[in-house]
């Protein structure tokens, strides 16, 4: 798709655009950029995180625990397209992570499929393959190799994606997320990083790339010392990233992780967490 097609931020090309997680680092920050796409915004988080947010005073505020059938097939009446970050977003124990991000998405897909939802654009993550090496330069037909209970959880995001594409024609593009940050946190971070509206950017393309199907991608900007290829995806994306976290290297190159796995692996410190048991309360 030809970048210059798509159409600016700000004109609605959405009924009703769905965003989980909204009040979580990712959601606030994408907000503004989201809320343009559609005639009506519905945001939702968990009810505590979403009432401690100041949320667009046009959009419709809908907490709802992502682990509650019920409250997340209320939740997708007449939306068009889900943007889902909702979940756990980070290495810990089982079960909290099976409620909200394995029991969570099973839950939003079986809405999505009952309620007519069109497309879906799901915050999967690196960690999906974070067992590679830093070395290696992977894309994403690579088998998986997650590194924990969280990549575990995204991964089995992914299939219930390519799932309701094959059985039900639910389009969904799952973008494997590497460093969302305002600027590399240290040297894996020049690998990893993705700007804030570089990220905009690709859930904009996301969410309107015409015959997407089921489609994985890394979600980074341009960087130069990239673990991943992932340009046959964006170029189906029509996604262009503006950014490369090189512009930070003198700033960060000398911020390494501890020497071990966390270092060598692509999953940096997810990789010196766990394993957890199941006495873990979370
Ligand atoms: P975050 O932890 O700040 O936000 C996640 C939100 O999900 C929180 O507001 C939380 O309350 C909500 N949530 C958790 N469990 C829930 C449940 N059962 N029901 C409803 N809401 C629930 O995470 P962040 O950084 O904003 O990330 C957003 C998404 O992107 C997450 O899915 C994360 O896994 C993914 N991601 C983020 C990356 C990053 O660099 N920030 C990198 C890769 C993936
Ligand atoms: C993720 O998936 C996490 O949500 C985020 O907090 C970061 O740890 C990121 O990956 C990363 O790998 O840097």
């Amino acid at each position: 798709m030809d970048p210059a097609a798509t159409p600016p931020a700000g004109r609605p090309v959405f009924g009703r655009l769905l965003l989980t997680g909204a009040a979580g680092t990712l959601g606030r920050a994408m907000m503004p950029a989201l809320q343009g796409l559609a005639q009506h915004f519905r945001v939702s988080d968990l009810p505590g995180p979403l009432a401690r947010i100041s949320a667009p005073a046009a959009a419709e505020v809908a907490p709802c625990d992502l682990a509650n059938p019920e409250a997340v097939m209320a939740l997708m009446r007449g939306v068009d397209a889900v943007v889902h970050l909702g979940g756990i977003s980070v290495e810990g124990p089982f079960d909290p992570i099976l409620q909200s991000n394995i029991l969570g998405a099973h839950n939003l897909y079986e809405a999505v499929r009952r309620q007519g939802v069109k497309r879906v654009v799901l915050a999967s993550s690196n960690h999906v393959t974070g067992c590679y090496e830093r070395a290696q330069r992977i894309d994403p037909r690579d088998p998986a190799r997650p590194d924990g209970n969280y990549g575990l959880s995204k991964l089995f995001g992914e299939g219930l994606a390519s799932l309701y594409w094959d059985r039900y024609g639910i389009e969904s593009v799952c973008l494997r997320i590497g460093s969302a940050t305002p600027a590399p946190p240290d040297l894996r971070g020049l690998s990893t990083w993705i700007s804030l509206p570089d990220l905009a950017r690709l859930l904009s393309c996301s969410l309107q790339a015409p015959g997407i199907g089921f489609l994985v991608a890394y979600g980074m900007s341009a960087n130069t010392r990239a673990f991943w290829d992932t340009q046959t995806a964006w170029q189906r994306l029509g996604f262009v990233p503006q950014d490369n976290a090189e512009t930070f290297a003198p700033h960060v190159e000398r911020l390494q992780l501890p020497a071990g796995p966390q270092r060598q692996l692509q999953g940096g410190s997810f990789l010196a967490m766990g394993p957890y048991n199941h006495e873990d309360p979370g």
